[in-house]
């Protein structure tokens, strides 16, 4: 009951001992993944630029399958833990339950990322990410991927016994914040994720074992993307808490509406889970009406719900920069804004990548008609960097230069150069994610070793010449991206051994700002719109969404003539 805690002089926050080593230990491992995913991505983009064609096939697979899983699953999830422990413990200020617990579970998921990275190694796993039966990989390889999700699973346990603790132990007043809501949100889809994951892995092990005679194909694809896609919501739930805490630390913003937000998150777990079917959209066998109502209709109630946070976040920063007094034309708030200060610029190029990027993508995609257009081409991996990457992974990057200071009492690095590194990481990424797109259009398949076709006995099949330019200029942003990427692990590695020490006094500026003053809102904004800004930016956006579905249904109604 009596744990040790400190109170961090620069933000007031309680960390209790445990809670503490927790996350410090969650966060540096995540770090390690990253890197780790990351050398494995050079590796992979340098493959598919055609001058380049670094690696020969098998490594190509085994590389493919080895970025995969160390970004998008060790990184990401680790990350996630520590979100989840800050945000029940340190932002509850309350003990963590069950911490004997959290350790074992911090263990299993570090065995199964170590393990996973071994068999990857071996050459006896190049599945890649989704596995998908009948391709077949090395018993451990599932089973490493069973102890990782048993671990984060734990984790999650934890995470909730700390809100119950924190409730009974009554170390809050009121309702949880917004951001704890958040991190709530993802929890609970977290175990919806992870369950679907045990029911597909485990007869997956024991197939692999020899003591299942088959797994049917596309029974695996839709349980497994029950898994995969809901995992994908995790991040999205995670990141878009991260985007209101920053919003609160930085501009000391406060949500537009509690009420609106919290609902857009409880959409989430409500429908999120149907949109998996977006992943099934060119299987057969599965029937037009289920993949029309769950991507055509049901998921847009999930994208619905990704737009108004997209809305809310910035509006928020908007009205408290108004608030303090940048309240004139349509976007000094903006122009005016931290820019320098990767805490932010971090969040906003991941708000705006993850939006205009991302998520117009995604829609287009998630169309039943027009997915056949860029159906397991470059497109997808395009579309989805600009999610995990510069959404989820570029969120959690910004997140993690104000952590280090309160965590580790230590000042981050090489200042001028974390300034560049959001731009650096987040253009490279933009450049990944729109190059592979744009040759994803052209038709150049994904996941795949040599777009010229030899070694393939015959295949001949020549794509636009534009299509080499575009894997060229994808080459060159992924050096961008991945010098970004390194620059962000020297950085925070280097600020934990290097960093100036800075004990328990406050710092000279401040880490937590300000909130302003109810009275500071009033009167704020041009005519009677309080948020012009962000309003122009919601137009731009819906704009160009239409202008890109309707020029996709135009491609569409070209393939074929009908006279
Ligand atoms: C410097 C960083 C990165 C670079 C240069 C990079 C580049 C690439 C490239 C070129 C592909 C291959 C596309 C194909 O041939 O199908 C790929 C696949 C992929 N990337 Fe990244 N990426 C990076 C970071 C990330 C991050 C941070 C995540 C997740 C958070 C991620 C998740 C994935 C996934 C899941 C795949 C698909 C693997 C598969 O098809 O099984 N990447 N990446
Ligand atoms: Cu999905």
């Amino acid at each position: 009951m009596n744990e040790q805690f400190r109170t961090c002089p620069d933000t007031g926050l309680k960390f209790f001992a445990s809670a503490e080593a927790l996350i410090k230990a969650n966060a540096v491992v995540a770090v390690v993944f990253l890197l780790v995913g990351g050398i494995w991505g050079l590796f992979v983009g340098l493959t598919r630029w055609p001058a380049v064609h670094l690696l020969p096939p098998d490594w190509f697979y085994l590389a493919l399958t080895a970025h995969g899983l160390n970004v998008l699953i060790f990184w990401i999830i680790f990350f996630e833990i520590a979100i989840l422990y800050f945000c029940s413990s340190v932002l509850l200020g309350s003990r963590l339950a069950a911490p004997k617990f959290a350790w074992a579970g911090f263990g299993l998921m570090l065995v199964g990322a170590v393990l996973n990275n071994y068999i990857v190694l071996t050459g006896e796993a190049s599945v890649m990410m989704t596995s998908y039966a009948p391709m077949e990989a090395h018993p451990l390889f599932y089973l490493s991927l069973i102890l990782f999700a048993v671990g984060a699973l734990i984790g999650c346990f934890v995470f909730f016994g700390t809100l119950v603790v924190a409730r009974a132990e009554r170390t809050y007043e009121g309702s949880v914040s917004l951001v704890t809501f958040g991190a709530i949100t993802a929890a609970i889809i977290a175990v919806f994720t992870i369950v679907s994951g045990a029911i597909i892995l485990i007869p997956t092990l024991l197939w692999s074992l020899g003591f299942i005679g088959e797994i049917d194909a596309l029974a695996y694809r839709l349980i497994w993307w029950g898994f995969g896609h809901s995992s994908q919501q995790i991040n999205v739930s995670a990141h878009i808490a991260v985007w209101y805490a920053i919003a609160a630390i930085v501009f000391g913003a406060k949500p537009m509406s509690e009420k609106v937000s919290r609902m857009a998150f409880l959409m989430y777990i409500l429908f999120l889970q149907i949109a998996s079917a977006h992943h099934l959209l060119a299987d057969p066998g599965v029937s037009s009406e289920f993949k029309m109502f769950n991507t055509s209709y049901a998921m847009y109630l999930a994208v619905m719900a990704s737009m108004v946070h997209g809305l809310t976040v910035p509006g928020s920063i908007e009205a408290a920069q108004r608030a303090k007094g940048l309240n004139n034309g349509l976007f000094e708030w903006l122009r005016r804004a931290p820019w320098g200060n990767p805490v932010f610029s971090g969040m906003f190029i991941s708000l705006v990548g993850f939006g205009f990027l991302g998520g117009i993508s995604g829609v287009v995609m998630g169309v039943e008609q027009i997915n056949i257009l860029m159906h397991n081409t470059l497109y997808v991996p395009g579309h989805f960097h600009a999610t995990v990457v510069i959404g989820t992974t570029l969120a959690f990057m910004s997140l993690t230069y104000w952590l280090v200071p309160i965590l580790f009492r230590r000042e981050i690095i090489l200042k001028p150069l974390a300034a560049w590194q959001p731009y650096l990481f987040g253009f490279g990424m933009a450049g990944v994610a729109l190059f592979l797109m744009g040759a994803g259009t052209l038709g150049v398949p994904r996941r795949h070793w040599d777009i010229t076709f030899s070694m393939t006995g015959g295949v001949t099949h020549e794509f636009p010449a534009a299509a080499n330019t575009l894997l060229a200029l994808n080459g060159l942003s992924v050096l961008l991206a991945v010098v970004g990427g390194a620059l962000f692990c020297l950085i925070i590695v280097g600020s934990l051994l290097w960093g100036k020490r800075l004990g328990e006094q406050q710092s000279p500026e401040p880490r937590i700002a300000e909130v302003p003053p109810d009275e500071a809102y009033r009167g704020i904004g041009v005519g009677v719109i309080t948020v012009p800004g962000t309003l122009t930016l919601t137009m731009v956006f819906f704009i160009s969404f239409a202008v890109y579905y309707f020029i996709n249904w135009k491609y569409l109604a070209e393939t074929w003539g009908i006279s």
